[in-house]
């Protein structure tokens, strides 16, 4: 019976690899445009030739009456993070929108790091990493660099501002 049950668990585990992630790895769907909850694979809708993740199959039908209204919510944002900055330094979104960062180096690794919203992204030369968060509170917040990147770390400095 033993052996059975852990035939039928090793079985299992190959089914579904995703389930022995790291939590970070398992979820690469982003935000569900309608709620910003973590989307999953089993609820995608592809929209003018883009796929679009959600969190589950009401959000969908939402999304389906009203897509350009979700649409226009994403905000991507290119930043590149330099010895010593961040290029846009500013950056502007309203709250309810879900942000995109898209972010390289230029020079070193670097981190972009906003702890408000708990986050924390770094990267290294010729990567490029995406990470999304809802900008669920008003207000201005600093964007730092997490990792040393040199004499001038400590100044490196960005602003979130969410109105
Ligand atoms: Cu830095």
């Amino acid at each position: 019976m033993k052996k059975i049950i852990i035939f039928l668990f090793l079985f299992v585990s190959l089914l579904f690899p995703e389930v022995h992630k790291h939590p970070e790895e398992k979820n690469n769907y982003g935000l569900c445009p309608v709620l910003g909850e973590p989307a999953s694979k089993e609820f995608s809708y592809e929209y003018k030739g883009k796929k679009y993740y959600f969190c589950c199959q009401e959000c969908i039908e939402k999304f389906k009456k009203t897509p350009e209204r979700y649409i226009s919510k994403i905000k991507e944002i290119n930043v590149e993070a330099f010895q010593f900055g961040y290029l846009p330094e500013v950056i502007k979104v309203k709250k309810g929108d879900i942000v995109r960062i898209m972010l390289t180096t230029r020079d070193v690794p670097h981190g972009f790091m906003i702890k408000e919203y708990d986050i924390d992204v770094k990267v290294k030369k010729g990567e490029t990493k995406e990470s999304e968060f809802l900008a669920d509170k008003k207000g201005e917040f600093d964007i730092i660099c997490s990792v040393y990147c040199g004499k001038g770390h400590g100044k490196m400095k960005g602003k979130l501002i969410v109105e």
